[in-house]
């Protein structure tokens, strides 16, 4: 059995440009990310993912502007909690992004993504996200490096 805990990741679209942060610490640091974490006691989903966002990058997005495009779901051997990461993309936001203690932002093109430095995960479920597909994946991890198994399926809704 694993105990699940709910996270949120955010992405900003602009024409063929995607927003991205390069994460200054804890887990995941070093590595290009979308912008999120852990929701608070009582918040829902998509208020936290907006939190997290202006948090990260000092960018506002409404909850209503914000779209959940897929869900994620990571294990790791040996270990017992099961992260349960909601996926969110926007197109409509206020602000320019600024640099936070938790994330550098960038604008990359999507044709250009530093895939080197990014989750592994991120190679094989960003092309539903980029296509505007729906999407459900499911990743086990041996250390934060190799994926083990991994499944990926495309849905009709989230
Ligand atoms: P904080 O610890 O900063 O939240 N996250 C992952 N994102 C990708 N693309 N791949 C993974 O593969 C991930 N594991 C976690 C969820 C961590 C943030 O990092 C995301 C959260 O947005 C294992 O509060």
């Amino acid at each position: 059995m694993y105990v699940r805990k709910v996270y949120t990741l955010v992405f900003l679209r602009e024409d063929s440009r995607l927003l991205l942060g390069l994460k200054k610490r804890g887990f995941g640091i070093n590595k290009w990310n979308g912008f999120g974490g852990k929701l608070e006691p009582e918040e829902t989903v998509i208020d936290a993912a907006a939190r997290e966002l202006k948090e990260e990058c000092c960018i506002n997005a409404k909850a209503s502007d914000l779209k959940h495009i897929g869900n994620l779901e990571f294990t790791f051997e040996g270990e017992s909690t099961l992260m349960d990461v909601k996926v969110f993309t926007s197109k409509i936001f206020n602000g320019e992004p600024q640099e936070t203690d938790e994330m550098r932002p960038r604008w990359f093109n999507i044709d250009a993504l530093p895939f080197e430095e990014m989750w592994p995960d991120d190679r094989i479920w960003f092309p539903y996200m980029l296509n505007s597909k729906l999407f459900f994946a499911q990743f086990h991890y041996k250390g934060f490096d190799s994926i083990l198994k991994y499944n990926i399926v495309e849905l009709h809704s989230v």
